[in-house]
């Protein structure tokens, strides 16, 4: 209120023909006439003279006063200010003076009215308008009646706005008459009740005149109680962008925009008939099964089925949605169109699972279906990825997956595919990943060009109220008939929340007892008639159907569920399969198994090493100047290629690049991924002479490759991971890898890790290759940046410790077997061996890699082409190959090792001249365990005590996972020790000292012969 009386202070000093310079601009912005001006100017419309064609000169007259009020003889002046001022019936026409007159004397003598302060007041009233008007588009949707039960207001508020006048049912007309005072004589407006009948212009940040230009204000008022009061509330002033402000004023102010035709009525009543009967042919046939009903929000079909319509008849061609358990059912069955025998059979309990893994409830199973959108007559895609139960960790995948689906057909500006999003009240205010997937929306490499956020408002959270969203909602619509409003759609292709007020007319679901918690809410909940029924009766009652054809509606829809059900009776087994949400056609055969089960050679001929290796240490483009520092890197780059060697970065472009010759699209995401956090990758190149020029080398290494996404992520993991998963899932046919700036920020990913990428597939019979890169090394830097927590992992891996697998072939079907592959490479060349099996298998899983830090720049930690050259593999286990491995019986002890202390173990035992006691084996894949390989190793050195080496404390790291799996190999035979860190709480110190001293410590155990004697 302070607010706008200052404005309005600020105004004030408007001179006259600063007042007129206003309107005119109105008038060249929206075309008036003069009779709706004459309209406020009432005594203009009393004058004699004006009436027939004169009219028409006076008019034109009076347009060239508003927009110069010099170009008019000063008669007129005198005249039309007179009569804006205010004059009196018949008194604004002053005859012109004799021509000897004086102009100076004219104009002290004529001006009746003293103009200023009455041109103050018209000023004023109109600013007082627009205000009223403004006040109604900010706060309009506090006094919206949002709420079905009647019992809660908009944003917990119950009090109206002090700026504006509300007729609504809360006030009836005494007090609407008191209010109305207040807010006018001597008031908030400075208007009086007689202004009611004047009529004032309409802003043109308004739609509410339609046609007209101006309105008397109670007519103003009353539409804008229409538009912004009623059964929808709209926040949305606080949008910046003001043609999307004016977009969504349309929408709501337009007279009759909210009247749909009898088809449109019938159309809903259909839907809503569906919606209604599903759940209750449900809650017939299982009535004590859960199922998360939509009852008391049945509406939500109709605006989901809506959004589709009308997305379909602007062009989208897919629509991706993600959804929690409320109401999950009922779209599948009626949104998506799963058949309904599919659903129904998943009531049954004795149906036995066709598929390995867990499979999942049946409200969290996903679903893919191509049909025909029976309004456009268009065909549709409707996706509705599989979600575990934590709420709103499938928003991100949503829109990972949507991105890729937009990639994939050329779809840049978002136009054919597109996501919705659906969630809970209480969740959609809670949880802190809805706005990590929104912050993404903004980003070039991962906007999806808009989401329709639908939140279903049931009010309560299982058993407590929920807290109404404080994060800024545009549409809320409620559950009350005439359910009609439920129309959506953007042209600005922007994220666009829109919250259903409805209430749950069960439990949390249908075995709890909601009164226990929540009993007056449900005393008034039993009150209410069902949306069906007052929807019914409104349409009946408007003569757009009859009782008969309603009751037919209802009976043909039992029927469809009745038949449904009866052939579900008919399926033997379930299927999980049945309910894939992104299948890959073309890579599995028909039953859905892998097309193979072999892995080709992952290496490389050496013209396409040097040729990758050539790009990567060049700038492959014409005037192009790179920073000093990044030219001496590249120039070492080119030396290594000319020595056919490679350090960790040239292993990845060695990986990448020649995948992308296969046609391969590969996706690099995460903090800081262009350059590398530790500085050594460097794919994208900045001019240093040209603001934001900048080159990507390698989307220039062959015609016709596959292009080459890298994209510094916005700073979210758990956003950005489930993301790029989602991407993932879209297509097995691209590399997607996610790099965590250091390897211990997953774990705020935690929950796309466990609820995803370990049992994505067990769960939903959905494969992901997706790659994460963690680097992880003890280097004293601290408790943080250390660890990636190989042992979470680890303990999640699926291979039994305690049995030998029994396979022919270890290489490929163990991978085919196992949740996913855990690896930790300790050269250059094994790196890019890993990258590109990934693809080259013909299945995928989920691949974990632990990535170096220090080693990135080790001298020793480079591979030479030979071992990248066709023929040669992943290397699943790497054996000792020095003095140890020549005379294995000598072999005092074997230290078995993963990853970046196998260069601290060399070093040592050179120094220690133990070469020919100790032999050093690198386990590389961790998981699954190299049961095979490892068992060969163990039976080489029949002499030799067997030894875990690991600089993690022994709590963590891989101890826990390899021990009992080495003994299994070994057929524990024979003890396996622990050479490493003692337990701890942190994962490292952050003493640089005790750093230094617990590696020697833990070298001292790893060397000294006889440190585990006294313990056989
Ligand atoms: C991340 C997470 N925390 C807690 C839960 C347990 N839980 C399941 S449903 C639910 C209430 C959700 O309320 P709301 O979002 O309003 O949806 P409604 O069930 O009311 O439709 C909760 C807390 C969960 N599934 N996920």
């Amino acid at each position: 209120m302070f607010n706008l009386r200052t404005c309005a202070a600020k105004l004030r000093p408007l001179t006259a023909s600063q007042t007129v310079k206003t309107i005119s601009q109105h008038r060249l912005a929206a075309p008036r006439t003069f009779q709706r001006i004459r309209c406020y100017s009432a005594p203009v419309a009393a004058e004699p003279f004006l009436s027939g064609t004169s009219s028409n000169y006076v008019e034109e007259m009076y347009y060239a006063w508003l927009e110069n009020p010099k170009s008019v003889h000063k008669s007129w002046d005198i005249f039309f200010r007179n009569a804006n001022a205010g004059a009196a019936p018949g008194t604004a026409y002053q005859s012109p003076p004799p021509l000897s007159t004086s102009l100076s004397a004219l104009s002290q003598a004529q001006f009746l009215v003293q103009a200023q302060p009455n041109v103050d007041k018209l000023v004023e009233d109109h600013l007082a308008v627009q205000s009223l008007i403004r006040a109604y588009q900010i706060r309009g949707h506090h006094v919206a009646q949002l709420d079905p039960l009647g019992i809660l207001d908009a944003d917990l508020d119950s009090s109206v706005p002090a700026d504006i006048i509300s007729s609504t049912d809360k006030l009836d007309l005494a007090v609407f008459k008191e209010r109305l005072r207040v807010l006018t004589v001597g008031g908030f407006y400075g208007l009086d009740e007689s202004d009611l009948d004047k009529v004032f212009h309409l802003p043109t940040t308004t739609f509410i005149g339609g046609n007209e230009s101006a309105l008397p204000l109670r007519e103003i008022i009353r539409r804008l109680e229409m538009a912004y009061c009623q059964h929808i509330g709209v926040e949305f002033m606080f949008i910046n962008d003001l043609e999307q402000c004016q977009w969504i004023r349309q929408k709501f102010e337009t007279p009759g925009i909210m009247q749909f035709t009898n088809e449109e009525k019938r159309t809903l009543l259909a839907r809503l008939v569906r919606s209604t009967r599903f759940e209750e042919f449900l809650h017939r046939k299982w009535s004590s099964e859960k199922r998360f009903g939509l009852e008391g929000c049945e509406v939500l079909i109709p605006a989901l089925k809506t959004i589709i319509d009308k997305s379909s008849e602007k062009g989208v061609d897919y629509v991706i949605m993600g959804m929690p358990h409320r109401g999950r059912l009922n779209v599948l069955a009626n949104v998506i169109r799963k058949e309904l025998e599919q659903i129904f059979c998943q009531f049954d309990s004795k149906l036995e699972a066709a598929d390995e893994g867990s499979g999942d409830v049946k409200y969290h199973l996903g679903m893919y279906h191509r049909r025909i959108n029976r309004v456009t007559d268009r065909n549709i895609t409707l996706s509705l990825v599989a979600n575990p139960s934590h709420l709103e960790a499938a928003d991100p995948v949503v829109q990972g997956k949507t991105k890729a689906e937009q990639f994939y057909c050329g779809d840049t500006e978002g136009k054919k595919v597109m996501s919705i999003l659906l969630h809970g009240d209480a969740a959609f205010a809670g949880q802190g990943i809805v706005y990590e997937t929104f912050h993404l929306s903004d980003l070039p490499s991962y906007t999806t060009h808009g989401t329709v956020h639908v939140v279903v408002n049931n009010q309560v959270r299982s058993t407590s109220p929920a807290a109404w969203p404080s994060p800024r909602v545009l549409i809320l619509p409620g559950n009350r008939p005439p359910p009609e409003p439920h129309i959506a759609g953007s042209r600005f292709q922007r994220l666009l929340p829109s919250r259903q007020v409805c209430y749950r007319r069960n439990g949390h679901n249908e075995m709890d007892e909601p009164m226990f918690t929540q009993p007056l809410m449900y005393k008034q909940i039993r009150k209410q008639k069902p949306v069906l029924q007052k929807y019914a009766e409104l349409l009946i009652s408007q003569g757009v159907v009859n009782q008969p054809e309603y009751e037919e509606e209802i009976a043909k829809y039992d029927k469809i569920c009745e038949e449904a059900h009866a052939r579900s009776k008919d399926e033997k087994i379930l299927h999980i399969k049945h309910w894939l949400d992104s299948p890959w056609p073309g890579f599995f055969t028909l039953d859905g198994q892998p097309r193979s089960m072999t892995c080709p050679s992952t290496g490389l001929n050496e013209e396409d090493l040097t040729h990758i290796g050539q790009v990567a240490s060049s700038v492959p483009v014409e005037d192009f100047t790179i920073h000093g520092g990044l030219s001496r890197i590249l120039k070492t780059r080119g030396e290594m290629v000319k020595n056919r060697t490679v350090d960790w970065a040239l292993a990845e472009y060695m990986a990448f690049g020649s995948l992308l010759k296969e046609g391969i699209h590969i996706r690099l995401s995460g903090q800081d991924v262009e350059r590398g956090t530790f500085s050594h990758r460097h794919h994208v190149l900045h001019d240093q002479n040209v603001d934001k020029r900048t080159c990507i080398p390698m989307n220039h290494l062959w015609p016709n490759q596959a292009p080459y996404t890298v994209c510094n992520s916005s700073l979210s993991e758990y956003g950005v991971l489930g993301f790029e998963l989602g991407f993932a899932m879209a297509s097995p046919n691209a590399l997607v890898l996610w790099e965590a700036q250091f390897g211990d920020f997953h774990n705020t990913a935690q929950c796309i890790i466990d609820q995803f990428i370990c049992p994505g597939q067990a769960k939903w019979v959905r494969q992901n290759g997706i790659v994460l890169l963690l680097p992880h090394g003890m280097e004293g830097m601290g408790p943080e940046h250390s660890s990636a927590r190989p042992e979470r992992f680890l303990q999640m891996c699926n291979d039994d410790p305690d049995v030998f697998p029994k396979l022919d072939d270890f290489d490929v079907r163990q991978l085919y077997d196992c949740n996913w592959i855990v690896v930790n490479c300790s050269t250059p060349a094994n790196f890019f061996h890993v990258l590109r099996r990934q693809i080259l298998l013909p299945f995928r899983k989920p691949l974990i890699i632990f990535t170096p830090k220090s080693l990135l720049r080790h001298p020793e930690a480079r591979s030479s082409f030979d071992d990248m050259l066709p023929g040669t593999h992943f290397l699943r286990v790497i054996p000792d190959s020095g003095p140890a491995a020549q005379n294995p019986a000598n072999v005092k002890r074997v230290l078995f090792c993963t990853g970046k202390v196998y260069y601290d173990l060399t070093r040592e035992r050179k120094a220690r001249q133990m070469e020919a006691d100790v032999a050093i084996t690198r386990v590389e894949q961790l998981s699954p365990f190299p049961f095979d390989l490892l068992q060969k190793e163990a039976q080489k050195y029949p002499n030799a005590e067997l030894v875990w080496c690991q600089e993690e404390h022994k709590n963590q790291g891989y101890y826990d996972y390899v021990k009992p799996r080495l003994r299994t190999t070994i057929n524990r035979a024979k003890p396996v020790w622990y050479a490493g860190r003692e337990p701890a709480a942190a994962p490292a110190t952050g003493n640089k000292k005790t750093h230094l001293t617990e590696l020697q410590r833990l070298l001292d155990t790893a060397f000294n012969l006889d440190a585990f004697k006294d313990l056989a």
